[in-house]
């Protein structure tokens, strides 16, 4: 039964108007002359529910408050804070069933993507919770006698997370907890698309900063589109600005965070490949290419947007591919039966069609046809086919990104030419070889291999795990996040020489005498 109790999850989450310039609920519609926000679920077309625009007076008490609790947070010891982010994380566990149903219908990704979103979160708490007594910094030898030069890592100040609607809840979660237990406070401007499951995660983080005695401005939440983001961009208090988004929102966060000389974490756009050797186990390359492009309805930043084939197993390739386009069902994404829900909303499916004209027009050939469905399921008119077009090599729209299930496939002969289509795009996330080659697996990663912030081998492009670190080059932004030591871009590194001698060595060696 795929018909969800919409306004008992929402009870049970605690989404209601009240706390701070931020939250959500009926009560905000009551105010007059404030900006609600819709949040429309594309599952159906019905409204979820609305919230407040933050004002700027309100933004501005935001950012103060938590500039007020950095500065007690940021003394707090690092694995106190690890345990208060523990008890995030508990409390994800307790409600993961409403908060991955509710990320499904807001963001229209399958029921068990919606839980597997809370999932990702719950494990960022817990790689936060051991990173928390794990902030190492070294000790190097001095070159002076009786020196001791070491390094030590401190709290930035206030974090900037800037998300998309596509991962509402777990892009936060990653940037949150990790800066978080470094000693930071975050301010958050979610999607515009998906305010509420954000409203429900402040609700969650709130109860336990509050249970805790602690401030809640260690966690704030703001709502608001472009205006805002660039507020947060240019405001001078905000450290560190972390933004997950497209390639053009990010040029103008860096621009505006550059030019006041402010940190940035950018996570942009991808333009995912997948090469298929000859020498692939084409038995595992197939569905790792399908749920690649059609999985989360091709909205993930890692979707397979490019399949490179070789030659000689292209045509028996193609034609499997095929026979599991025509068995993917398309629909309600909480009905479990369905692989295909639909995407953001209509502006989206736009996008898709003009894509897929331009594809035409630029000799794209469509072996499987897309197409906008209709009739009562697809009532919210957000419902697309999944489609694939071979493309000649040159064609233009494969060097861009479309948030939709749109994947082009191309022939190559040699590796290297396969490796250097592969790079050829301006966006470099995630990238994947399938081949049972050894030669052909280390070649795609070396130094002349994928130039992507992923590679993977005979897994497909999207569904990285927490414990790397995620991110990409190019105009991908650069950015990493998650696990590894992303977690030093969140701190400052403070270089430490003492003196514990009765002479003051100068370094290099320098005479200095008078
Ligand atoms: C994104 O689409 O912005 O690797 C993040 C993946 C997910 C995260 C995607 N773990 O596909």
């Amino acid at each position: 039964n795929h018909h969800i109790d919409i306004s008992g999850i929402l009870e049970r989450l605690s989404v209601k108007a009240g706390h701070r310039a931020c939250s959500t609920g009926a009560e905000a519609d009551k105010v007059g002359g404030e900006v609600n926000i819709e949040s429309v679920s594309p599952v159906d077309g019905m409204r979820i529910t609305s919230v407040k625009q933050t004002a700027t007076e309100d933004y501005d008490r935001v950012v103060t408050e938590a500039t007020v609790a950095f500065a007690s947070w940021r003394s707090v010891p690092a694995p106190q804070r690890g345990e208060v982010v523990r008890q995030f994380g508990e409390a994800l566990r307790k409600q993961k069933q409403d908060l991955g149903t509710l990320v499904s219908y807001e963001m229209g990704k399958s029921l068990q993507e919606g839980l597997g979103e809370v999932q990702e979160m719950i494990d960022i708490c817990d790689f936060a919770v051991g990173l928390s007594r794990q902030l190492y910094g070294l000790t190097m030898p001095s070159e002076r006698p009786n020196h001791r030069m070491y390094e030590q890592w401190h709290p930035l100040g206030v974090v900037g997370i800037i998300s998309a609607f596509n991962f509402p809840v777990a892009v936060w979660s990653w940037n949150a907890a990790i800066a978080w237990v470094c000693g930071n406070v975050c301010v958050w401007k979610p999607s515009e698309k998906t305010p509420i499951t954000a409203a429900a995660c402040q609700t969650i983080i709130a109860r336990v900063l509050a249970e805790n005695n602690l401030p809640e401005g260690i966690s704030s939440l703001v709502h608001g589109g472009k205006s805002l983001g660039e507020r947060l961009a240019n405001d001078h208090r905000i450290a560190l600005v972390s933004a997950t988004g497209s390639t053009r929102m990010g040029k103008s966060v860096s621009t505006a965070v550059a030019s006041r000389l402010g940190k940035a974490i950018l996570e942009l756009g991808g333009n995912n490949a997948m090469i298929i050797s000859e020498h692939a186990d084409l038995d595992i390359a197939l569905p790792a290419a399908v749920f690649g492009a059609v999985g989360t309805a091709g909205q993930r930043c890692t979707s397979t947007r490019r399949l490179i084939i070789h030659e000689a197993v292209y045509e028996k390739f193609k034609a499997r591919l095929v026979n599991a386009y025509k068995q993917l069902r398309i629909g309600n994404p909480l009905d479990e039966h369905n692989h295909v829900g639909p995407l953001i909303d209509r502006d989206a499916v736009a996008n898709y069609e003009a894509a897929i004209a331009r594809c035409q027009r630029e000799g794209g050939n469509f072996v499987v046809k897309g197409g906008v469905l209709e009739g009562d399921e697809y009532g919210s008119g957000c419902y697309v086919r999944p489609c694939i077009a071979e493309v000649p090599p040159d064609a233009a729209i494969i060097q861009t990104e479309t948030f939709a299930p749109i994947l082009y496939i191309m022939k190559y002969r040699s590796l290297d030419e396969a490796i250097r289509i592969q790079n050829d795009v301006p966006q470099g996330l995630s990238s994947a070889i399938m081949t049972l080659n050894l030669r052909e697996a280390e070649q795609f990663l070396a130094a002349g291999g994928s130039d992507c912030g992923i590679a993977n081998v005979n897994i497909g492009t999207s569904g990285a795990e927490i414990g790397g670190a995620f991110g990409g080059e190019k105009e991908t932004g650069g950015g990493r996040e998650s696990g590894s030591d992303a977690w030093k871009a969140y701190m400052r590194r403070q270089t430490n020489t003492i003196n514990y001698s009765d002479k003051l060595p100068l370094a290099q060696g320098i005479k200095f005498d008078f």
